[in-house]
This record gives C-alpha cells, structure tokens and sequence, in this order.
C-alpha cells in the first residue's frame, strides 16, 4: 500500500515512523510520504490561506497549492505504481462521514491512499469541484463530533487503523480475526498474572476463575456474554441495530 500524506505541519506526521507503522514501512508493506503542501507555493511567504469570501473569521486555504499538490503527489505515485492507477484522495473534516472499522477495513484494500490535511476553517469547495470534474474518487472522513485544528491527528489516527488491518502488519492474524468476530461490540476484560493480585491498598483482587478452568468453550461464552454487558451499558447506541434486526424492522 502506498499513502501520501499533504500538510502544512509535516512534523505532525512523525510518529508515523514508530512503532507497528514504522516497521512496516521499514519492513516495505507500507510506502509512506508526507509532503508539506508550501512546496507548491510560488510566492516569498509561501502562502497557503487567505480571508474568506464574503468576510467572517478565520482563513480559507487558497485553491491553487492544492490543485498543484495533488497533481505532483499523483505523478510521483502514478511513477512509482504504474499510470493506470488512481489514488483515493481522503480529506479529514468534521464534516464528513464518520470514519469507523468498516472504513479501516475497506481502505485497507486500496493500493494507494493520499491523506489531504485542511485547517478546520476549510478549503476552498472550488478544489473539491475540480477533483470530481476530473474523476478522482474522494471521501470526506470525520473522526467524530468535535473539532480539531486540522486533519494531522486524524491521518495518524486513520492511518494506524487502516494499516494495521494490512495483510503482514499485524504479527498475530489471530488477534484480527477475533476483533473481526466481536465486531459491533466492545471488547471483553482482560486479566493477566498473577490470579490473585493485592492492589496498592491492600485488597485481595482474583481474576474470574473461569479464565483459569481450562475450558475454552465456557471461557469464549462468559468473554462474549462480558462483551454485551458492557456494550449494552456503555455504547447502547451499537446495540440499538441489531434489536432492529432482530424484531424483523
Ligand atoms: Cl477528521 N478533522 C478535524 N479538523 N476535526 C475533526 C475531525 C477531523 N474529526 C473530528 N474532528
């Protein structure tokens, strides 16, 4: 998988060389880019913003870097990957649909992904336009109800779900496999050594014996039992689906 990231604050993007990511990009399943979006500027200041259209605060990022961005991130991934093959262009907004697992998953099947941080205030819509008259697929991704101050942490956030979903990345395939059965639900509790942990105040505190029975049917049934407590106390919002489902609506 290819991914380029366009930012103005290319150090945002540097935890991107750690941990499962960094490996994997060392390990070449991931070819990753972050480009600074002021290399498409012509002028002294290097100017990405200007004031708004018809007044009101903050600034709007000007359309020309952008349009000349996308253009040289293509022709520089269409070199590396062949000509015939096209890029789908994710802009993190708050505005957008709501990224979720079945994004990740979806986008962990494209061959290329290029990630186009905007400050919150916006882009101009004009570039927008421009990508759909020439037929680049584009998605609009937002991490949830609140505002950032641009799409950087959410790249790194997209990005680590996404990846970690490509096939390599992940050394233990059994750990997606499970999530992919619990999924639309919140994961069970996990106890490690020892059973029997004194906590700092002096309370004697046991893992459930079930953990220790041996008995791996029983031990999947009270882990899937603890996952729809929890889900029906925490989130019943991803349970309200599946009631619909099962009263046949
Ligand atoms: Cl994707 N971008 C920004 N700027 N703010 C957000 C967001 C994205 N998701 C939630 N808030």
């Amino acid at each position: 998988m290819r991914i380029d990231v366009i930012t103005i604050f290319p150090e945002y993007l540097t935890p991107l060389e750690l941990s499962l990511i960094g490996r994997a990009r060392r390990e070449g399943l991931v070819d990753l880019h972050v480009h600074d979006l002021r290399q498409w500027t012509h002028d002294r200041h290097r100017t990405v913003d200007d004031s708004p259209l018809g007044g009101g605060a903050g600034m709007v990022m000007k359309p020309e870097p952008w349009a000349a961005a996308f253009s040289g991130v293509r022709e520089s991934g269409q070199a590396a990957l062949g000509t015939d093959v096209e890029p789908l262009i994710i802009f993190p907004n708050p505005a957008g649909e709501p990224f979720a697992q079945s994004t990740a998953q979806e986008w962990s099947r494209c061959e290329w992904l290029v990630f186009a941080c905007g400050r919150y205030e916006g882009i101009d819509e004009r570039v927008y336009q421009h990508l759909a008259d020439v037929g680049c697929e584009v998605a609009l991704a937002s991490l949830g109800d609140y505002v950032l101050n641009g799409g950087e942490v959410a790249v790194l956030a997209i990005t680590e779900a996404v990846v970690r979903l490509v096939p390599g990345v992940v050394g233990n395939a059994e750990s997606l496999i499970e999530e992919s059965h619990a999924a639309g639900l919140l994961e069970y509790p996990v106890f490690t050594r020892p059973a029997s942990w004194t906590d700092p105040a002096g309370v004697v505190r046991e893992a459930p014996p079930i953990l220790l029975s041996g008995d791996h049917g029983k031990i999947a049934a009270w882990r899937q039992e603890q996952s729809e407590a929890r889900t029906r106390e925490r989130r019943p919002d991803l349970l309200a689906p599946l009631d619909e489902d099962a009263a046949g609506s």
